[in-house]
């Protein structure tokens, strides 16, 4: 919405002002996501719920209080955006299982589903901005919701049905993560604070599997995501060499990102060369990067909610060694093995005859040696992929076959410590009926590619730095001022012609020598 101008708007007179107003009202959605689906893909995914469940489902979304760090910008609990598509702090969702065919009502008569919103607050929204409030005359029609209330009534809404229904379900928190994640208790020791002789039933399994199968739309985001993912990494790729910093890769890739409408990481970006290349999450992206270092690239955006999980392994001067090239043969082996077997029915199980993961194990456990002579299947240390979604790590079982509409990653990889020697490729794939689609084909995976790619962005690019360290007296007080840091200058060669294309000052890294001087 753009605001037309003094002048036009006096023009316009009092009803043109008044109408403006109006619609400057309805499109200042301060908190939603770039993007969103339909009300109506929402509500199908309720009835589908609905349809599954014998108790009425209660859920609340973040409250916006679960963190205290001053960098952090709301993003909603997966399972409550899934349900409702509302990015926005302190709400409540309700809804009652599907009547039965031919049945008019059950012991309820209320509505079927509620959204519980925060009343207006207008003075909060002064500094957060404008919220959706169940008493805006348009909610109904802007939240796919025939009935919006205020937050403060959902407690009584509960003992209601507490009384018709005598059961609950909603998100149990998961035992083994010793007691669960905080708000998913917080909500349990709500209701039953709210009746205490209803236990509540798990809901998770029955979102997480409608999670499992991407709508069109969603499918739509995670392609956004994965497009920007594939721009960032062949970015990374063009300016990998010796004497970055591994934080000056994970910079570019996430400028890339940003500047094409991701709104978030994914993940915390992995740049790991040398010895970080075996760290699975390896996230400080402090080293230099050295010449002959091997770098692990798992960086991925998020595109209005959806995250992609891509990762590269390039030769930081942009030659492999020949036993770089050999372990990376061996994964990019093992991927392509998936590849040729992957399609509905197979799975992401450790064994049996449907098993991807079997497969990967076993074509690196086939082939290549590590110093002692001992098989590689050893360093293989993690599975081989995952459903990504809401979550980089979205819902899935691995054992349940693969099924058309799921989105996965296929991950091989191998890290030897004792080598500094780190190789994952992963790749994001669409399940379809016959096979899968290759959302990230764009990039290669091929070594000869990946050298041709550095190679020709190497010759048409050269780098300057300059280090400076000085004490000088520039202070009024007389007091000295002390100062150390780096220039970075970044040449390309365009027509024969080289031009200045890029001027970075930083500091000096505490983790880096001082050069230079
Ligand atoms: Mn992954």
């Amino acid at each position: 919405m753009r605001f037309a101008p003094e002048s036009s708007v006096r023009a316009m007179g009092m009803a043109g002002l008044a109408l403006l107003l109006a619609c400057a009202s309805h499109v200042s959605l301060a908190q939603q996501r770039r993007e969103r689906e339909p009300n109506e893909v929402y509500a199908a995914r309720r009835a589908r719920l609905a349809a599954q469940t014998d108790a009425p489902v209660i859920l609340w979304g973040f409250t916006g209080r679960e963190e205290i760090s001053q960098s952090y910008i709301f993003a909603q609990e997966d399972n409550f955006y899934y349900l409702t598509g509302h990015n926005e702090e302190e709400a409540g969702l309700v809804i009652l299982p599907a009547l039965k065919a031919g049945q008019v009502r059950d012991s309820w008569d209320g509505p079927r589903e509620i959204l519980f919103l925060p009343a207006k607050d207008p003075g909060k929204e002064k500094w957060n901005g404008v919220r959706l409030a169940p008493s805006d005359p348009d909610i109904s029609s802007r939240t796919g919701f025939a009935s919006v209330q205020p937050f403060g009534e959902m407690r009584a809404v509960v003992e209601k049905l507490a009384r018709a229904y005598r059961k609950f379900a909603t998100i149990l928190p998961f035992e083994k993560e010793l007691g669960g994640y905080p708000h998913e208790k917080a909500v349990v020791d709500w209701l039953q604070l709210v009746d205490s002789s209803v236990k509540p039933k798990d809901i998770r399994g029955v979102i997480e599997t409608l999670r499992m199968t991407k709508s069109p739309g969603e499918i739509a985001f995670l392609k956004k995501a994965i497009n920007l993912s594939l721009d960032a990494h062949l970015e990374a790729m063009k300016m990998m060499r010796a004497g970055l910093y591994e934080y000056q890769v994970g910079a570019k890739m996430l400028e890339v990102h940003a500047m094409g409408g991701s709104e978030a990481e994914g993940y915390a970006p992995i740049v790991g060369a040398g010895p970080n290349s075996t760290v699975l999450h390896y996230d400080k992206l402090a080293r230099k990067i050295a010449d002959g270092d091997i770098v692990v690239i798992d960086v991925g955006a998020q595109f209005s909610g959806y995250s992609s999980d891509i990762t590269r392994t390039l030769p930081a001067n942009g030659k492999f060694t020949p036993r770089q090239r050999e372990i990376y043969d061996v994964v990019l082996g093992a991927q392509n093995a998936v590849f040729a077997a992957l399609k509905p029915g197979m799975n992401y199980c450790k064994s049996g005859d449907k098993s991807l993961y079997k497969i990967s194990y076993d074509y690196i456990n086939s082939h290549g040696k590590d110093l002692h002579g001992k098989r590689l299947g050893q360093y293989y240390i993690h599975g081989l992929g995952h459903n990504i979604g809401l979550d980089v790590h979205d819902p899935g079982d691995y054992c349940q076959p693969l099924a058309p509409g799921m989105v996965v990653t296929v991950e091989p990889g191998i890290y030897i410590p004792e080598e500094n020697l780190g190789v994952r490729i992963e790749d994001d794939l669409l399940i379809t009926d016959s096979g899968f689609e290759f959302l990230s084909e764009r990039l290669p995976r091929d070594p000869a590619d990946i050298e041709k790619i550095m190679a020709a962005a190497g010759k048409s690019q050269a780098v300057a730095e300059f280090y400076w360290d000085f004490v000088a007296k520039f202070r009024k007080d007389g007091s000295p001022i002390t100062t150390h840091g780096r220039e970075t200058q970044l040449y390309r060669s365009e027509k024969g012609v080289w031009r200045l294309v890029h001027v970075h000052y930083s500091g000096m890294p505490v983790t880096g020598q001082r050069e230079g001087f």
